[in-house]
């Protein structure tokens, strides 16, 4: 009998504050949320995960709610009994038996890689292959909506050299004042960094058509997701005229999304997100599509917290070429953590530890207080 049997699973929703308001096209947070997913073995062993999404229900189609409610009611009883030590039989169990819910799936996923991880004394990177690289570059999303804020917090960046990449989350507004806002930011920061834009959807292809113009020539490096993710049509003509390469995020729903828009020819790069894909070994099958198709790729987050954020690393370190770098910046968003030690930024990079499992301690204390009552 293994000693690795599954005997608990908790989820715990997780309130904490941000640095400032960040502005998203279909959403303004004030907050985050996170699920906190604790994983308990027979071995003694506490694999722990995160499944987090952005603005409740405004991003994606799962919620913190949703997603306690449908691991506790529905996933964790698949579980239970289960040997945590076969992720693989354990994943195929929860695919089996439910549709979908690749954000409470992910955090499922990551928290048996972290439980494995520990019990066999490897980094999670290595349970999925190995690592090729210890860090990953980071960009930072500007998104406070103001122009000039934009830029002093861009500066600031540069000169403590934590991020040289910034995105702005347009979309929200008038196309000609987000396109003012952009093409400012990128002439005031010149050659130090890339700037690129993510506008979440918000366009039609007739507006788009003109905007990605406008962007490509003023510099501007990347066009995440200009379109919603229904009119594929659009996206393929989109790919085909933009002179800035388009990224495919919200497109991105699943594995086979991932296949049916290489297939397709609908984008020249790819948001990776274990959120959206139903966890880190989940999102290299969509990276191993990518690299197929000759797409490039990019480290996307959903903004989760630091263990989301490392389950994520963990998987992009054994990717070969992650030509555009990732978002990995959750942590620095929030003012507070729920962890022992919090991931390591430095140089332009976020360090990825090679202590066992996901490499992070929750704060019990700390846990406690942000959960929700
Ligand atoms: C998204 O759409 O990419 C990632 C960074 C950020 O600021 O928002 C998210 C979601
Ligand atoms: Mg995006």
């Amino acid at each position: 009998m293994s000693h690795s049997l599954i005997e608990r699973i908790e989820t715990i929703i997780v309130d904490l504050p941000t640095i400032r308001p960040h502005k998203l096209a279909m959403h303004t947070m004030q907050s985050q949320t996170l699920v906190i997913i604790r994983v308990r073995c027979a071995d003694g062993i506490e694999g722990i995960g995160e499944s987090t999404t952005i603005g409740g229900l405004a991003y994606g189609n799962e919620s913190p709610e949703s997603i306690k409610q449908n691991i506790d009611s529905h996933l964790a009883p698949l579980l239970i009994g289960q040997d945590a030590a076969n992720i693989n039989a354990c994943m195929l169990r929860l695919d089996k038996a439910a549709k979908g819910n690749t954000f409470a799936k992910s955090g499922l996923e990551s928290a048996l890689l972290d439980a494995q991880g520990k019990r066999l004394g490897l980094p999670v990177s290595e349970l999925l292959g190995g690592r090729v690289r210890d860090s990953l570059e980071v960009a930072w999303t500007l998104a406070s909506g103001d122009t000039a804020k934009d830029i002093a917090e861009a500066e600031h960046m540069l000169e403590i050299r934590r991020h040289r990449i910034f995105k702005l989350k347009i979309g929200a507004g008038e196309v000609a004042r987000d396109l003012r806002h952009v093409v400012a930011i990128k002439k005031a920061l010149g050659d130090q960094a890339s700037v690129r834009v993510d506008v979440n959807q918000a366009w039609e292809e007739s507006v788009a058509i003109r905007a990605c113009q406008v962007l490509g020539e003023n510099g501007i490096d990347l066009i995440e997701q200009p379109i919603s993710r229904i009119n594929r049509a659009g996206q393929i003509r989109l790919n085909q005229r933009s002179p800035a390469p388009i990224m495919a995020d919200e497109s991105i729903e699943s594995v086979e999304d991932a296949f049916s828009l290489a297939a397709d020819g609908a984008a020249s790069i790819f948001a990776l997100k274990i959120a959206k894909n139903g966890g880190p070994r989940a999102v290299l099958r969509t990276a191993q599509i990518a690299e197929a198709a000759g797409i490039a790729l990019y480290g996307g987050t959903m903004l989760e917290g630091s263990v989301g954020t490392l389950a994520s690393a963990h998987a992009f370190v054994t990717l070969n070429r992650l030509t555009w770098g990732t978002e990995l910046f959750g942590p620095l968003l929030l003012t507070e953590e729920i962890v022992t030690e919090a991931p390591v930024y430095r140089d332009f990079q976020l360090e990825v530890p090679r202590t066992p499992g996901i490499g992070l301690t929750l704060d019990e204390e700390r846990l406690a207080r942000f959960a929700r009552k």
